[in-house]
């Protein structure tokens, strides 16, 4: 049986906003210094092979020129009335190597320029240090994060962006979606080596380094400023039993584990008895020195997450297919609905994963990323160019009433960015036309287009939602 909740608004000071990440929407991969991140090399997107450098032939689709048009690409958000805003900076335009020692000031200037309009624009800065998107040098030259000197790397880029952003941002990231790694090496651990060649040693060494990397800057970040919070960033996935067999309900907490383990490292400060389990079965070895231990004991101040979809597990090998979109495992489960790309639909399982995250490790919470991937068609209505979203509408919607029910079931939870407030290319397809935008780009999977804005009819939507802190979410959709 499920309760209703009474509370008609969210809490004062509950923080509404959207999320982005660099190498998705900035465009200008090669302007004022940078150098390529791995994300220039992954034409198809972050599940494909990489080829092996940019060239004009196989370039990826250059986001949505945001490196020009943020100033009145805010502006549109701040109409929305947004309270929070999510950037990540792109390491390749800091350190446009990644190993060098002095940082491109360009890059810095960017930056500088984009915070401050983030700021003026009444929007608390959200800034992810490591979104998807590793120098290609550090890729292709130590193999990504199975090289420990990648820590000193990590290190030094976000002392450099502490010190210059530290005024104006106080919330930060270290590693977008780090559990992403185990099916992603290349996109979420800079790794080159492909996937189906490293062994699990090889991989869970790189995570390790991954680890003490993000405690490490959690422990600098505190003591250069005590204001700051430092969150982890965690690809949830609620994995159910596909039937009430304890088989299955065991395998759903096997897979449950492979993802909770970042989080009970970044949370507890020392690697969990499941996981020192698999380490002996499978004969994983680590070079894990004290120093590191010591490191790993920082731990974070809020845990942040994305939010799309849930699966289902089976213990039963006749039953299990693997369902579509379904990067991390599981089976489809067959009560749900999926969208155009085959991740399910289930606002339920949000508010699941915000009690069960919460009871866990006891952190407040941030969902850094939930959102509708659809196809759009942009329509004229009464003159004025547009997209009906009422699906987009629909999917706010729901989430966020199961946001609003978590919040009542006692969840500490600080905000909610929706991820790609304004279209921007897919991090796992690198289509356009995977949308998630309250603002349509008029740019297709060709490049092609104007790249003209044009507001969706879920643009006033959430602004309604924003200015009455919830309680639109009562009113009736016509
Ligand atoms: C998360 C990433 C984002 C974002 C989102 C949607 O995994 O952190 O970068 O893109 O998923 O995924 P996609 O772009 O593949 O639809």
């Amino acid at each position: 049986m499920t309760t209703q909740s009474t509370a008609r608004t969210f809490p004062d000071g509950f923080l509404f906003g959207g999320a982005v990440a660099a190498n998705q929407l900035e465009g200008a991969y090669l302007e004022d210094g940078k150098l390529p991140s791995i994300q220039d090399v992954l034409p198809k997107g972050g599940l494909q092979p990489p080829t092996d450098e940019p060239t004009p032939d196989n370039l990826k689709l250059e986001g949505i020129d945001f490196y020009h048009r943020f100033e009145s690409d805010l502006a549109l958000m701040a109409e929305m009335g947004f309270s929070v805003f999510r950037i990540s900076i792109a390491w390749s335009r800091i350190f446009p190597r990644g190993d060098e020692e002095t940082p491109n000031e360009a890059g810095l200037a960017y930056y500088d320029r984009l915070i401050d309009a983030i700021v003026a624009n009444g929007m608390t800065p959200l800034v992810t240090i490591s979104h998807y998107e590793t120098p290609l040098h550090l890729a292709k030259t130590y193999d990504g994060w199975r090289d420990r000197r990648l820590i000193g790397f990590y290190e030094r880029y976000a002392r450099t962006l502490f010190e210059r952003f530290g005024d104006r941002v106080k919330h930060w990231l270290t590693f977008n979606e780090i559990n992403a790694i185990t099916m992603a090496p290349l996109m979420a651990g800079g790794i080159w080596t492909p996937r189906e060649e490293l062994s699990t040693s090889q991989l869970y060494q790189a995570i390790h380094h991954e680890l003490v990397a993000s405690a490490s800057v959690t422990k600098m970040a505190h003591e250069l400023d005590p204001e700051f919070k430092i969150g982890c960033m965690i690809l949830s996935m609620p994995v159910y039993p596909l039937s009430p067999d304890p088989a299955d309900v065991w395998e759903a907490k096997r897979i449950e584990h492979e993802n909770y383990a970042f989080g009970d490292i970044h949370c507890r400060g020392e690697y969990p008895g499941y996981l020192l389990r698999m380490f002996r079965e499978e004969g994983v070895e680590l070079d894990i020195t004290d120093s590191d231990r010591e490191i790993l004991k920082n731990t974070v101040d809020f845990v942040s997450f994305s939010y799309y979809m849930s699966v289902a597990a089976t213990a039963d090998p006749a039953k299990q297919i693997r369902g579509e979109g379904n990067v991390l495992g599981g089976v489809p489960n067959p009560t749900l609905e999926k969208t155009e790309w085959g991740w399910a639909l289930d606002p339920m399982g949000l508010r699941i994963v915000l009690n069960d995250y919460y009871e866990r490790w006891g952190k407040p919470l941030f969902i850094v990323e939930n959102g509708l991937g659809a196809k759009d068609e942009l329509v004229e209505v009464d003159g004025v160019k547009t997209v009906v979203d009422d699906y987009r509408i629909d999917y706010l919607r729901n989430h966020l009433l199961a946001v609003r029910e978590a919040i009542e079931d006692g969840v500490d939870l600080w905000g909610y960015t929706w991820w790609g407030p304004i279209d921007v290319v897919s991090a796992g397809t690198a289509q356009l036309s995977k949308r998630y935008g309250f603002v349509y780009i008029d740019r297709n999977d060709d490049g092609s287009g104007s790249l003209e804005r044009y507001k969706k009819k879920s643009f006033d939507y959430y602004r309604r939602v924003i200015a009455s802190n919830g309680a639109a979410l009562d009113e009736e959709l016509s």
